[in-house]
């Protein structure tokens, strides 16, 4: 395993005393079989931490990619996921949610407005449904008879913003690399299983009715338990176009690292698209609990987390010539 730059950085969290390493330079990490979870952006640190705890206890995969994402959803402090989401250019607040387990069995929701928690949904959706999707009035109809509550998911600081940005209303898709984005979680448990989960309230100020790449299966998410899985955050119309973490499971398949998994992901859509102005990650897992990431521009990190302790990882990317 090739960690170049490491930095020695130890840093007091916000998942309490616990201590990190940063790494640095290299987006690949190697794994000793399950347990082990990985999701996207800083967040995934006190996500995973959740996560952690079911796999640790040799719980399923699948509990705990959906218990670890949905304590992102439930933390009003970012503007990206759940509740305290930024809202669409109408002034609402649209969610976007996708599950997938070891067995190929997938649940998703889209246009989900006013409930809390739309990863527990999609698990719902395939779990109690004939479906792999419900959309909008009818995912929340269904959510409703299964006993989610309706909440008004607009926090002040997402309806303070969003005035703010109707002064102008200029509409700029860009995927800020500051902003800690959507969370996809992706895990490999003690059993040798694998799933993944991934929630969003997708690109702020989109146009009403939009729909991303992470409630899709192939594009924000995707997971074969004979070869890894993988999960996407930036610009979904980017990954959409070229089924993202499908692609990435299937070279994966082909015998490619997660990190080069990634990387012809990233280099796929930097050839057909004008990726200046965008933001994509892609970060997988294989069978064996190797975990590697890859991005356009510098900027995406994915958190780790296995019986070693907890990792921030920066991406190599493309742009940044790693
Ligand atoms: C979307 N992929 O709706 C999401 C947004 C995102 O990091 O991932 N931001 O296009």
């Amino acid at each position: 395993m090739k960690r170049r730059n490491f930095i020695s950085r130890l840093a007091a969290t916000s998942i309490g005393t616990s201590l990190y390493k940063i790494w640095d330079g290299s987006s690949s990490a190697q794994g000793s079989g399950g347990p082990i979870v990985a999701s996207t952006w800083d967040f995934g640190m006190k996500a995973n931490e959740e996560a952690w705890k079911i796999l640790s206890a040799h719980g399923k995969a699948l509990d705990a990619v959906e218990q670890g994402v949905r304590i992102i959803e439930a933390d009003e402090s970012n503007l990206s996921v759940g509740i305290g989401g930024l809202p669409d250019r109408d002034g609402y607040v649209t969610l976007d949610a996708c599950i997938m387990d070891e067995t190929g069995n997938a649940g998703s929701v889209c246009f989900l407005q006013n409930i809390v928690h739309p990863i527990s949904v999609a698990r719902k959706v395939m779990e109690k449904t004939p479906h792999v999707m419900l959309s909008g009035e009818g995912a929340l109809q269904f959510a409703l008879e299964e006993g989610f509550e309706k909440t008004n998911l607009l926090t002040p600081t997402a309806r303070k913003a969003w005035r703010k940005w109707k002064e102008t209303s200029e509409y700029k898709p860009i995927i800020n690399i500051e902003n800690h984005d959507t969370i996809g979680m992706i895990a490999l448990d003690s059993a040798g299983n694998l799933s993944g989960a991934c929630t969003t309230s997708g690109l702020a100020y989109k146009m009403h009715g939009r729909v991303g790449d992470s409630p899709i299966i192939g594009a924000g998410l995707f997971v074969d338990n004979e070869v890894g899985a993988a999960t996407a955050t930036g610009m979904g119309e980017a990954v959409l176009k070229t089924c993202g973490t499908f692609l990435v499971v299937e070279l994966m398949r082909q015998g490619r690292s997660p990190e080069e998994a990634c990387r012809e992901a990233v280099l796929r859509i930097a050839k057909k698209q004008d990726y200046k102005d965008f933001q994509i990650g892609f970060l997988a897992i294989d069978k064996q609990g190797n975990t590697g990431a890859y991005c356009i521009h510098p900027g995406f990190s994915y958190a780790r987390r296995n019986g070693d302790g907890a990792e921030l990882i920066s991406a190599r990317s493309y742009s940044g010539n790693d």
